[in-house]
């Protein structure tokens, strides 16, 4: 059967349903997760989201605008919740374990469906129902898609959850997963009400001067290597003491040594303020694929934008990654 009618089938019988999505989450995963919860609100089904990060400020509109009701499990699970309270758990714009902590051994013991919407390459196979679209731009796009199908009146405010999810994971529009479909699903999304003038000031032009403390501080310790072909930036934790700035303030950041005409792939290692493994982003032009590369340390993605992580000393992670990719580029 279509895994967009599983999805349909699986959480029309339901009254209650419990979504989460990845650790960190970024436009593509709020606004999903917003879109569907008010797509099931739609058909009569109570939906609560469980984040596994605070809702991060620049994004929390999609969420308060719309009183959706979540739990923040970044300093423990919440108190009260239990999974067996809901009907289904569906995990949206992920179905990676790493990108789901403190979730596998409840999601594994629960006894209901358990389903996965999600564009990533990389999955585990756990989910009752799987609905991965691996062309998709967005997780948005798919539960677009779903919503569609199962015939929820696309309104404003369900149109501007998803408007985010697309502009979130295409960059606005200009990274090359951008697919026809997007554009067709963006423009029925403007035709709902979408405010984008709105949307984009939100996004593009609200930032907060230490992240834009940071990001000079980057760019000043930029490293070109293998014939300016890789690019490497580093983020030590003095540096966030004295931009003031804060691990959220990062995003983005690897995209701008792209801007370089002979760099290929852009690296991003972030020492952890308290503790925790080395974080690493990369991203790449497409000559390298950067999820098969973050596979060998336990990361993944997408071809052209990937993470993964490093325990232990920051110099020394980062001399190993670095090393790795450099090996693979020459
Ligand atoms: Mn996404």
């Amino acid at each position: 059967m279509d895994a967009y009618q599983q999805v349909i089938d699986t959480l029309s019988s339901c009254k209650r349903v419990l979504l989460t999505t990845h650790i960190r989450p970024d436009g593509d995963a709020l606004g999903s997760t917003a879109a569907l919860a008010m797509g099931l609100k739609a058909q009569g089904i109570d939906a609560e989201i469980l984040l596994l990060s605070h809702l991060p400020t620049k994004y929390a509109f999609v969420y308060r605008d719309y009183a959706l009701i979540h739990h923040d499990a970044e300093s423990g699970w919440p108190a009260g919740l239990s999974l067996d309270a809901f009907d289904a758990f569906v995990s949206v714009d992920t179905g990676t374990w790493s990108q789901l902590p403190g979730l596998k051994e409840k999601v594994l013991a629960y006894q209901k469906p358990r389903v996965v919407i999600d564009h990533h390459l990389t999955q585990e196979d756990w989910a009752d129902v799987k609905l991965v679209v691996k062309e998709a731009s967005a997780a948005s796009e798919i539960v677009g898609e779903l919503l569609t199908l199962w015939e929820v009146k696309i309104d404003e405010k369900i149109a501007t959850a998803l408007y985010l999810g697309l502009v979130s994971d295409t960059g606005w529009f200009q990274y090359s997963n951008t697919r026809p479909y997007t554009l067709r699903l963006a423009a029925l999304l403007i035709e709902a009400g979408v405010n984008t003038d709105r949307l984009y000031q939100l996004l593009y032009q609200n930032e907060r001067k230490e992240r834009i403390a940071l990001q000079a501080r980057a760019l000043q310790g930029l490293e070109l290597l293998q014939d300016g072909r890789l690019a490497v930036m580093r983020i030590g934790k003095s540096d966030f003491d004295e931009t003031r700035a804060n691990v959220p303030d990062t995003e983005n950041l690897i995209n701008l040594p792209l801007q370089i005409a002979t760099v290929q792939v852009s690296i991003l290692l972030t020492e952890p303020r308290d503790f925790g493994p080395v974080r690493v982003s990369l991203r790449s032009k497409g000559q390298i694929d950067v999820a098969k590369f973050a596979e060998q340390f336990g990361g993944g993605g997408h071809a052209r934008a990937s993470g993964l992580k490093v325990d232990g000393d920051f110099k020394e992670a980062h001399d190993k990654v670095v090393a790795a990719m450099a090996k693979a580029m020459s």
